[in-house]
């Protein structure tokens, strides 16, 4: 039958040339289907006669399992075309290097208060703490500041809206809270956090503050001027370097000074520092007539940008790692 073959030949033809697995079936159903070429010519059977039928008949269901089995090589092709495509969209370079895990490092002020309190530590002095959320009591009234002060304002201290609580604005009342609970000889640094109203290139409404504090029954100026010496040549390693100190006032001081460190041709103001005021001793129970101490207060954030020659005060808060990631 000339016919079969041609239908045969037509078949597979259509079959090698579709890409799409929907309309494979679909050409499918055009010779194998219900009313398909081939189900129609097995339909006609029954009209020959029936001597012809077992050989006309064999011929067709020999054609239906060639188109069979060039559907299913077809369909294995197009799938197989669809994983490679699968693949090449998800290629992955196994060979590319991992990204690692980022080691963190510390900030550079965090490492200068870790070296000022190793400094003092290995001078007998013990790091004491308190809350960065203070009362007046602590932060101004026990320090022997006066009700008037400018630097009880709202323009320069932060006040929480509960009108009882500030922000501490030194880290003085870390030395008063350990002062209440332990008596002299009192030998101690406070370092940390401070807050005040100011913001320019020189000056964050946060920075940081570390206070000396050395009670004794003989304690002078003198160890002042000692320790102050001796903690600015290790801080900076250089064994050349002196102070100097200017007459200054602080409520909490008396005598007080202002404490210069000489650098290059000249002089750097680095803190403050005094004999502490008999009216702070008195009002964390201290016999001033029986003891004395000097204390002193000093900028990390300052001392940190002199010993990395960091120029502008605000790298050190934006946290960009660009800047950070040179410390480290
Ligand atoms: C400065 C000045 C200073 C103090 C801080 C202090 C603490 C107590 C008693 C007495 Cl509990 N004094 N601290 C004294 C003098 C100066 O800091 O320019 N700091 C950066």
């Amino acid at each position: 039958m000339q016919d079969l073959d041609a239908i045969v030949n037509e078949a597979l033809g259509l079959f090698s040339g579709i890409e799409d697995a929907d309309e494979l079936e679909r050409a499918k159903a055009r010779y194998l289907g219900k009313s398909g070429t081939l189900t129609e010519l097995l339909k006609g059977l029954g009209r020959l006669p029936a001597a012809e039928r077992p050989a006309l008949g064999s011929r067709i269901n020999a054609a239906k399992d060639r188109l069979e089995a060039a559907l299913k090589a077809q369909r294995e092709r197009i799938q197989g075309c669809k994983l490679a495509a699968k693949l090449a969209e998800e290629a992955l370079d196994v060979t590319l290097p991992g990204r690692g895990l980022g080691t963190g490092g510390l900030h550079p002020v965090t490492r200068t208060m870790e070296r000022i309190e190793t400094l003092f530590r290995s001078l007998g002095f013990e790091v004491a703490d308190g809350p960065e959320i203070e009362t007046d009591y602590y932060n101004f009234t026990a320090l022997n500041q006066p009700e008037n002060h400018p630097a009880r304002s709202m323009h320069d201290t932060f006040y929480v809206d509960d009108g009882k609580h500030l922000l501490r604005t030194h880290t003085s009342p870390i030395q008063i809270r350990y002062m209440e609970k332990h008596r002299p000889p009192i030998k101690i640094i406070a370092p940390g956090r401070v807050y005040r109203v100011d913001l320019d290139a020189t000056h964050s409404p946060m920075f940081h503050q570390v206070e000396g504090l050395w009670i004794d029954r003989h304690i002078t100026f003198a160890d002042l001027k000692g320790v102050l010496a001796d903690f600015f040549k290790r801080f900076f390693e250089r064994e050349d370097l002196k102070v100097r100190f200017r007459p200054s006032f602080f409520p909490f001081t008396e005598p007080s000074a202002e404490i210069d460190m000489s650098f290059g041709d000249g002089w750097l103001e680095m803190g403050g520092a005094g004999m502490v005021h008999p009216n702070v001793l008195r009002n964390v129970d201290i016999d001033s007539e029986q003891y004395r101490g000097f204390a002193f207060g000093l900028g990390p954030d300052r001392l940190t940008m002199l010993r990395y020659g960091v120029n502008d005060l605000r790298l050190f808060f934006e946290n960009d790692l660009r800047f950070l990631k040179q410390f480290n």
